[in-house]
Formats: C-alpha cells, sequence, structure tokens
C-alpha cells in the first residue's frame, strides 16, 4: 500500500498514539478532589492513599481483622493495618493495591518496605499548593473537576463565605441528598429559608429550583450530578422524579449546563464496610430513553455501573446527541473491562464520548488513574488507526493528535459548555 508522506507508517502508530496521550493535558471530568480553599475536605498523602475505600474492601478478605475493630483504629493505624496485609504479607497485584505501587513509584519512594516511615516523611515535607502542581503534572492533566455538595455540613459554609476559585479546580453541584434522601433532607433546606415539605408537593418543588439557582450562582458548577441506584426510573410517581423534571432539568437548562447520571449502585449491601460497602446491580435503561426524548434540551452526561449496561448505553448515544457516554466508573475501571468497554465505544460511536474519569478521592490517586488509561488505551487506539489503513486510509499525526484532544479534553469542554 502507498503510504502518502504526511500519514504515519503502520510501525510508528502505537508510538505516535502514545505520544499524544503523553503530550495533550487531559481534563478529569469527575473526582472527589477539591480545591484548596476548601481546606480539609481535600485528601492527600500517604495514609489516605492507603485507606482509600477501593483497599478497605480488600483488607478485609486478606486479613482477619473485623469491621467493627478497624473503624476503632486511628488514621494513621488503619493505614498500617492495610499496608501490613496488602503490600506485605499479600503482592499487591490488584489493580487499587497496584496503584499505591504506581504513585511510590512516581515520587520516587520505596514500594516494598515494611513501614510506612519514609512515605509518611516525604509527604509530611510538601507544600501542598505546589504539590497539586507536581501531581497534575505526572497525572497529565491539566483540571480537575470537584463532586460539591451544597448540603454537607462541613463544605456548604466554605462555599457561603466565598471560598477562592482556582482554575486547576470546577465545581460540581451533587444532589445526591436532596434526589435520593429528601425525607433527611427537607428540613435542611427549612432551615436555609426555603418552603419546602416532607412530600415535595408543587411549592417545594419551586423552592428546590431556587435553591439550585442560588447554588449555581455561587458555585459556577460545570454541571450538577447525581448518582443513582440500579431500580432508577424514569418517569415514575416519586419525590426523585418529580424533583427531577421540576427542578432539575429547567435548572440546568437555564444554567446551559449538563445533568450527569451515574446509575446503577445498590447502596450499602454491607454497611459494616461503609463507603466500601456498596455494590453494583443491572439497571433498566428505558430511564435514559425516557431523560433523552422527553427533555431533548437538556444535556446528560452518562455513566452506568454495571458492565451489562454498557452496550445499551452505547446504542442510545447513537440515537440522542444530548447523552454523552463518559467514563468506566468504580468497579469498571480495570484493565480488561476498560479495553472492553472503550473498544466497544469506538466502533459504535467514534470518538464522540468521554473514555475516561479518574474518580479521584485522594490527590495522588490521579497519577496511577490516569497512568493506567494511558496503557490501556493506546494500543486500542493504536489498533483502531491500523484497521483504518488496512481499509485504505492511514492517519496523519494531526488526526491521532485531534481524536486524542477530542476525547479526553474537547467532548467534555463542548459538551459542558466552557470551550475557550
Ligand atoms: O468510586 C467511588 O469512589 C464511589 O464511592 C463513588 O464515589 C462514586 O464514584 C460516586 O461519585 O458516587
Ligand atoms: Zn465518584
Amino acid at each position: 500500500m502507498i503510504v502518502p508522506d504526511d500519514s504515519v507508517a503502520s510501525a510508528e502508530i502505537l508510538q505516535t498514539v502514545e505520544d499524544q496521550l503523553q503530550s495533550i493535558p487531559f481534563i478529569d471530568v469527575h473526582t472527589h478532589l477539591f480545591m484548596p480553599s476548601l481546606g480539609r475536605l481535600g485528601l492527600w498523602g500517604i495514609d489516605e492513599l492507603i485507606t482509600y475505600h477501593y483497599l478497605e474492601a480488600e483488607l478485609f478478605r486478606s486479613s482477619t481483622i473485623t469491621p467493627a475493630e478497624y473503624w476503632k483504629l486511628s488514621k494513621r493505624e488503619q493505614a498500617d493495618a492495610i499496608w501490613h496485609a496488602l503490600f506485605v504479607d499479600h503482592t499487591p497485584v490488584s489493580e487499587a493495591t497496584r496503584g499505591v505501587v504506581a504513585v511510590l513509584h512516581a515520587l520516587g519512594l520505596p514500594t516494598a518496605e515494611s513501614s510506612l516511615k519514609t512515605a509518611r516523611e516525604f509527604f509530611a515535607d510538601q507544600n501542598p499548593d505546589e504539590h497539586i502542581d507536581h501531581v497534575f503534572e505526572l497525572a497529565g492533566i491539566s483540571e480537575a473537576v470537584m463532586t460539591n455538595d451544597p448540603l454537607d455540613p462541613d463544605e456548604a459554609p466554605l462555599w457561603e463565605r466565598g471560598a477562592g476559585r482556582d482554575p486547576r479546580f470546577h465545581a460540581v453541584l451533587r444532589l445526591d441528598r436532596i434526589l435520593n434522601k429528601w425525607a433527611d433532607h427537607w428540613r435542611v433546606l427549612v432551615s436555609q429559608g426555603y418552603a419546602v415539605d416532607a412530600d415535595a408537593g408543587a411549592q417545594s418543588i419551586a423552592e428546590v429550583r431556587r435553591f439550585l439557582d442560588t447554588w449555581c450562582q455561587r458555585m459556577q458548577p460545570v454541571y450538577m450530578a447525581v448518582s443513582l441506584p440500579d431500580t432508577f426510573a424514569f418517569p415514575e410517581e416519586s419525590v426523585r422524579a418529580r424533583l427531577i423534571a421540576g427542578a432539575v432539568l429547567p435548572c440546568c437548562r437555564e444554567h446551559g449546563i449538563p445533568l450527569s447520571v451515574m446509575i446503577g449502585v445498590r447502596y450499602q449491601v454491607n454497611p459494616a464496610i461503609k463507603l466500601a460497602g456498596d455494590a453494583v446491580g443491572k439497571a433498566d435503561l428505558h430511564a435514559v430513553e425516557h431523560l433523552c426524548v422527553q427533555h431533548p434540551e437538556n444535556r446528560f452526561l452518562i455513566s452506568v455501573l454495571s458492565r451489562e449496561n454498557q452496550h445499551e448505553l452505547c446504542v442510545y448515544a447513537r440515537k440522542f446527541n444530548n447523552l454523552m457516554p463518559f467514563g468506566c466508573w468504580w468497579f469498571l475501571n480495570n484493565p480488561s473491562i476498560v479495553e472492553e468497554i472503550t473498544r466497544e465505544r469506538l466502533e459504535m460511536l467514534g470518538t464522540t464520548f468521554i473514555p475516561q474519569h479518574s474518580d479521584a478521592r485522594v490527590l495522588e490517586q490521579v497519577i496511577y488513574k490516569w497512568r493506567n488509561t494511558r496503557r490501556t488505551v493506546a494500543p486500542i487506539l493504536a489498533r483502531m488507526y491500523g484497521l483504518l489503513a488496512d481499509d485504505g486510509r492511514a492517519p496523519k499525526v494531526e488526526d491521532i493528535r485531534r481524536d486524542v484532544h477530542r476525547l479526553f479534553r474537547g467532548n467534555f469542554e463542548s459538551f459542558a459548555g466552557i470551550s475557550r
């Protein structure tokens, strides 16, 4: 086959893809990280890394410690227990444990010591603000999108006092407490001067909209977001569905922002292990169809937690251009599953999706999560360009650059309406 001069030769495709993945800074579209002005909400450092709930779940499989015993320990003692069980007594081959190894290695720290002493000393020496820059650089990201809960008693007052903005972080108005736990939270809205009640009738809906408007003005979120159970249905006769249709969606339209819908959690199947106690269930994606078809003026960022729902999500994305699939969320964020989902999405959607987000809860996790994404995605993209070349169109460097930019930045910027 004749390759035009500016096309990439087959043998060079993988390297070109890897170079582009390295040189384009990504936007991390969903994390649980916080900008510095939100103070202690932002988790970082070795003890937080080791006590990540993904690792807590693994601790109870590899140690005889009970949850009740574990929760009584200090954070430092918890980290020591996990380090010993998962990194000293066992080989850290799971995705979450290997991630810690990758972070330590990237920061120049030992990965196989019997204690966390050296790592603790290193983190104690860091200047938090400069450390964020260093970590983002190692992760190859320019911005991280936060998860900001206006009903979190620790977070809300900081925003009300005018938390200083940081160009490295975007805000997201998270709605879980309002939409999933109305019964526990409507009184908080009352205490803030909103005329709502337990039944969430027409007046309450209008008042929630006013509440969301106020918080949109305060936070300037790039989207609103909610995580939902596998049983999520829409429309339906429920407080949640009324609030979505009557308050959330109109407010998103008015502010020109998407709603991010993360579906498929089976909350607290094992409450004894707290944050690690959620599981997954296959959802009925008719709810997605109804959201997209009944609300064509709204845009939906959608992630589904069950592997079994992934193909259907791609089909719906082919039907509705107000649907943007994003990420391989939580239990899906393992190389074997990321590979399957990403290939499926490329085959069905071209480059019109957002392949991944980190979901980092602890700052340094972005280092390993994005390293893993680049490593998994590079051969997938290279194979796709190889097939294209075989079929008669060898890619140019500029094509590859444009595609990587779209997938890991541009699609989010244009869908969220933050293109510069
Ligand atoms: O991945 C996680 O850490 C989960 O616990 C959830 O936070 C999930 O990502 C969510 O945003 O609800
Ligand atoms: Zn999350």
